[in-house]
């Protein structure tokens, strides 16, 4: 870039990493069958997404009767795990339970 230099006047262009990049983020769903149990949906929402009682109860009911309910947004890899983790928690106590992510 020697180009670049001589009009410049040769100083270095150089960005300094300051600026702290603002994370992605998503949205992870949980979406309704009939099979799960609905409190096994409420123990998800407060173990995995640290909603209090009332508020657990409020959301799957939401996804209970809309079809699909918001439990969180997170950075990609955190919603990512969460999501893994409702699909395999699921799993091991033999629930078709679905979670999702989306672009916030
Ligand atoms: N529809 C389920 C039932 O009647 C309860 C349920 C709620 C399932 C939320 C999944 O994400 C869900 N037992």
């Amino acid at each position: 870039m020697g180009n670049t230099e001589r009009q410049t006047g040769g100083e270095v262009l150089e960005r300094t990493k300051h600026e702290t990049k603002k994370p992605e983020l998503f949205k992870v769903l949980l979406l309704n069958d009939d099979y799960t149990t609905m409190d096994f949906v409420i123990e998800i929402l407060e173990n995995v997404f640290h909603k209090q009682p009332a508020e657990a109860f409020r959301i799957m009911m939401a996804v209970h009767t809309q079809g699909k309910g918001l439990c969180g947004v997170y950075p990609h890899e955190v919603a990512e795990t969460k999501v893994a983790i409702v699909i395999d928690s699921a799993r091991e106590r033999g629930f078709p339970l679905l979670a999702a992510m989306e672009p916030e």
